[in-house]
């Protein structure tokens, strides 16, 4: 198949997801264009099925926002002319599914189809706004598929989008030959000390990440075992995060790791991984940890409950519920065997489930069957 890809090309994971499909794709032999405002971050290597179309946004005086939605859809349709592709699968509803569709009536003579997937926050915060709503209901309305990272992201945009939509849930996947525990003893030391546990959150630090929580969860950890807290990613909650470890005074204790790119090499010494996020339609990042066989302490909402399974890969509590997370935090790392456990039945599920093999095979049967629709 010839496939666009439109996505952003940032660290979060809605443009982690898209490019790493897009890779797998390539390596199946499908031919795969990526079209973004810059090169996504994990499409460093090569390969002769997978190109890269940069989105010019050009600026104008007159211009106080430069339109990068129209930016895009011109450049889609420039490629779908001159590639011939046949399918264009946006990643992230605002506003990718509607210059999708605006490619797709520009360039009307060929049978392009249209498929977004949506992510989370692109329903839930952006696309609900009255500024947004409208146009991006429009636009997956007007799409020739659409498919969710969770049942819950369906539920949800069922309710609050469109109640005939049909929507196919496709979960995210891990790469489970990558995302490894590592028993690697010189790794941990650049860390943490041989009778320290190693503690892990990665997210781009928005607010909803409540990333002072996992501080504060941390805290209450190392008054009863030794660990070391290593935070991964930047974003608009970093220098609150900061602030309260030095308050803490946990300054020796935390390690801010910024924006790392393979996060599997601190993902596979971790020994319990941290995500009390006051959202996530899907939670990619425990996702990797369990893969990782790391135990996951998480917030019981949204589609996190379809990736942690509660007292069997981590434990669920409720957002905010800092004592119970620190409770649940040191049950896992004072009993080696419950780690254990819970580290297994973790992988086993990013395998059995979760695997990029598998999940590749259902967005290929699904282009297949909007294509022949
Ligand atoms: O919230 C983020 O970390 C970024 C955002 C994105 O679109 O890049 O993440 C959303 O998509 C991810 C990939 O499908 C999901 O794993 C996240 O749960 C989701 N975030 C939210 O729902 C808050």
């Amino acid at each position: 198949m010839k496939i666009g890809i439109i996505c952003y090309p940032s660290f979060g994971g809605s443009g982690v997801i898209a490019t790493e499909l897009g890779k797998s794709l390539g390596a199946r032999g499908h031919e795969v264009h990526f079209i973004c405002y810059n090169l996504p971050v994990r499409l460093s290597a090569g390969s002769n099925n997978i190109f890269f179309h940069l989105v010019d946004v050009v600026g104008y005086p007159l211009f106080k926002f430069p339109p990068y939605t129209l930016a895009l859809a011109s450049k889609t349709a420039e490629i779908i002319e001159k590639y011939n592709l046949e399918l264009i699968h946006a990643h992230y509803a605002v506003p990718h599914s509607t210059s999708a569709h605006l490619a797709q009536q520009m360039v009307e003579d060929k049978p392009v189809k249209i498929i977004t997937t949506l992510h989370g926050t692109d329903i839930r915060l952006v696309g609900l706004d009255p500024s947004y709503f409208r146009v991006t209901k429009y636009a997956i309305e007007k799409n020739n598929g659409v498919t969710s990272v969770s049942e819950y992201l369906a539920r949800v945009t069922k309710e609050e989008f469109c109640t005939k939509c049909e929507i196919r849930v496709i979960p995210n996947f891990v790469d489970t030959d990558r995302f490894i525990s590592r028993q690697d003893a010189k790794l941990r030391r650049l860390y943490a000390l041989p009778k320290e546990k190693i503690i892990t959150h990665i997210s781009n630090f928005r607010a909803l990440k409540r990333v002072t929580d996992v501080i504060l969860v941390f805290e209450k950890i190392v008054k009863e075992i030794p660990a070391k807290l290593l935070l991964v990613g930047e974003g608009p909650e970093f220098a609150r995060a900061l602030e309260l470890v030095s308050r803490l005074r946990l300054q020796k204790r935390v390690r801010f790791l910024h924006n790392l790119e393979k996060v599997e090499d601190v993902l596979g010494i971790s020994d319990l991984f941290l995500l009390p996020s006051d959202m996530e339609s899907f939670g990619l990042a425990a996702l990797e940890a369990m893969s990782c066989q790391a135990p996951v302490i998480a917030s019981d909402v949204g589609g996190l409950p379809e990736v942690v399974v509660h007292e069997k890969s981590g434990f669920l509590a409720p957002i905010g519920d800092i004592a119970q997370m620190s409770k649940y935090a040191v049950e896992i790392l004072q009993d080696e065997k419950l780690a254990e456990d819970m580290g297994n039945y973790g992988r086993n599920l990013a395998i059995t489930k979760f695997s990029e093999e598998k999940v590749i095979s259902l967005y290929e049967d699904y282009y297949r069957e909007v294509l022949s629709a």
